[in-house]
């Protein structure tokens, strides 16, 4: 235990070499080589040299999903695949107070946004450049709670370059608002403990518009070489998890792009709303008065304790017992509820433009299945956590994960209908080739799956949904077929967000 809170309490680890996050094999010379590119296209863009460098991992989780936001722990691995900001801060003698973002990969177009701190995001005109201001924003929000004065605004040259593919639930968003923040930090010399990084880069992302949980930015930041990590929240806490040996997480992108910050109203952010909802309907049928669950019933964890009350009447200590009982499969139309609770849903909602905005775009609410899916997600999490520390034999272990992993995706599926076509496709061709199990993984609604595949059937898995599932779309010219190994790739877990001085 001791140990676990040192990590956590640890500030970001500053490096002067490359080796202690990028190893020293083949992924050595590549990252030499980015941060050649980085430097050199720094130097030709701003016409200095970069003052430091930081980077933040992207992630696959494994499981624990849309529960986060919910408060209950998820259980993802930080991936090889990461973002890089490199860096400088300007004098504050030099006359332009401008804050540059160029991206080394020209489909991202240079932002500029002037120097304050407190400007609002234009979120109806969603540009790439908008994360890195939550990052900034985050940055000094954080200083002014810490009663840190950074004076005066000055001007930042800033460039990027991520290998986390975007819109793929892989957390391209949270590696370039962790990364982003890092670097700030690093440029004015400050440096924090991670469990507070990955609270306040998660607080800061939500300046995007998407009511996030706190999974991504916890891995991200937090994350060890060789170890998953169960992420607890409120206060946010992360335990190592060694995978069983003998079995390997594939990664394969649905090359659906999911744009979960344009679409937030009807997807995410509409689940987020459905789960409030659904909490103050429990608390209300276990007893609270209407005002009462409105103010108290934040999330499905906050009524957790009256449904296991009620469970215990029946013998039992599942949540969804409750569900059964007191929320109705049938989806509830607006008027519903406001008649149940006595109060409009936009007077509840009348401080959160986001929800507002999703109350405007929904025609009904389902309830039932989304606390359905939150509560059975947060057993399969400690259930996955148990059969990892349990002491069956890795094959059975193994076998385990793979059952949980298909009923999280099941659940994904039917009760929160987060998927699509080209994920259900995936994932059932990753199955049918020897998967132990399958699931989507991130918010969905395009994006990757994540399959579990013993050791000894990886190059052949790889190989069969090469042809089942990547063939026609590169035949189709969807994607290149040079370009497949980003699209699909075995995982090792790997090391959280770190800052180079070089
Ligand atoms: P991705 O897959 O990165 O969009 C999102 C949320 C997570 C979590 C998952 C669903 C952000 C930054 N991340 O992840 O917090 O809720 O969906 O489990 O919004």
């Amino acid at each position: 235990m001791a140990q676990i809170f040192k990590h956590e309490e640890l500030p970001i680890p500053i490096h002067d070499s490359l080796d202690p996050v990028y190893g020293d094999s083949s992924q050595l010379e590549e990252a030499q080589l980015r941060f050649h590119t980085l430097k050199s296209k720094f130097q030709q863009v701003f016409g200095h040299a970069p003052q430091l460098f930081a980077r933040s991992p992207g992630r696959v989780n494994l499981i624990g999903e849309h529960i986060d936001y919910e408060g209950y722990s998820v259980l993802p691995m930080a991936i090889r695949q990461d973002t890089i900001v490199a860096i400088r801060r300007h004098d504050e003698v030099e006359a332009e107070k401008v804050l540059k973002i160029a991206n080394v990969n020209d489909k991202y177009q240079i932002c500029t946004y002037p120097a304050d701190p407190n400007q609002e995001i234009d979120l109806k005109n969603h540009k790439w450049g908008h994360y890195f201001i939550c990052g900034y924003k985050g940055f000094y929000e954080y200083a002014k709670s810490k009663g840190v004065n950074f004076g005066a605004p000055v001007g930042l040259d800033v460039l990027v370059d991520g290998t986390v593919p975007a819109g793929s639930g892989l957390s391209s968003s949270a590696a370039l608002v962790c990364a982003s923040t890092i670097a700030i930090m690093a440029a004015f010399d400050v440096n924090f403990p991670k469990k507070e990084v990955a609270q306040l880069t998660c607080d800061c992302e939500r300046h995007i518009g998407t009511q996030s949980g706190g999974m991504d930015q916890a891995i991200s930041v937090m994350a060890k070489t060789g170890f998953a990590e169960l992420i607890d929240f409120n206060p946010i806490r992360a335990t190592d998890v060694r995978l069983p040996d003998g079995g390997t997480f594939v990664v394969a992108h649905s090359l659906a792009e999911s744009q979960k910050a344009v679409t937030a109203a009807i997807n995410y952010n509409n689940r987020v709303v459905e789960c409030r909802l659904a909490s103050i309907l429990l608390g209300i049928n276990l007893g609270m008065k209407p005002q009462e669950a409105i103010s108290k019933a934040k999330t499905l964890s906050d009524v957790e304790g009256l449904c296991i009350s009620f469970a215990s009447t029946r013998g039992s200590s599942d949540p969804a017992l409750a569900v059964k009982e007191y929320l109705k499969e049938e989806p509830y139309t607006t008027t519903e509820i406001e008649k149940i609770l006595g109060e409009s849903l936009p007077s509840i909602f009348s401080t959160s433009p986001s929800s507002l905005n999703v109350l405007n775009a929904a025609k009904h609410f389902k309830l039932y299945q989304r606390a359905s899916h939150v509560y059975s997600e947060a057993k399969r999490v400690h259930a996955f956590k148990e059969a990892v520390s349990s002491n069956l034999s890795d094959e059975d272990k193994l076998k385990n994960l793979g059952d949980l992993m298909n009923g999280s995706h099941y659940s994904c599926s039917v009760l929160y209908e987060c998927s699509c076509p080209e994920l259900e496709e995936l994932v059932n061709i990753c199955r049918e080739n020897g998967a132990l199990g399958a699931r989507l993984t991130g918010a969905g609604w395009g994006g990757c799956a994540v399959a579990l595949v013993k050791d000894s059937i990886v190059p052949e898995f790889i190989l069969n949904l090469k042809e089942r599932f990547y063939q026609s779309r590169i035949d189709r010219g969807v994607i290149n077929n040079n370009d497949l190994g980003l699209y699909i790739f075995a995982s090792k877990p790997s090391s959280g967000a770190a800052i180079f001085k070089l």
